[in-house]
């Protein structure tokens, strides 16, 4: 499946420097910064830096490299941010039936309290 990646999203402005943000973690191939809208005390969204649109572009085209860089990022916020050892959520909304409002994959990390069933 062809992905096609439009230049002009808030991700792709962030990574260009273009607009600020908090940033948590940066490694060479992802950037992790804090949610503008946080669902939850602990609301960090993390990003590879190449130009994939969801998870499965970036499964399908993505270096291994980058798929290693990105898994360890995730995990490493999930550590430096001490949500590893009492739990977190991890959500990546796809397109519109998932909802995505920005088209650059990112991953939701949620914690810091009881977040509820999410599925029954
Ligand atoms: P979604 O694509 O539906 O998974 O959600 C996108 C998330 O991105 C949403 O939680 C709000 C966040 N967001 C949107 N614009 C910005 C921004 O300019 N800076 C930051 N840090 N987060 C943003």
């Amino acid at each position: 499946m062809a992905y096609t990646y439009d230049n002009e999203n808030i991700f792709a402005k962030i990574l260009r420097g273009e607009i600020p943000n908090d940033t948590v973690l940066e490694t060479e191939h992802s950037l992790a910064f804090n949610d503008i809208r946080p669902q939850a005390p602990l609301h960090v969204l993390v990003i590879p830096k190449g130009k994939y649109v969801n998870y499965d572009d970036f499964a399908s085209n993505a270096s291994d490299a980058e798929i290693l860089d990105y898994t360890r990022a995730i995990s490493k916020v999930c550590a430096m941010k001490g949500v590893a050892a009492d739990g977190f959520r991890m959500i990546s909304n796809a397109g519109r039936d998932g909802v995505q409002e920005v088209p650059h994959l990112h991953v939701h990390i949620l914690g810091g309290r009881d977040l509820g069933r999410m599925l029954n």
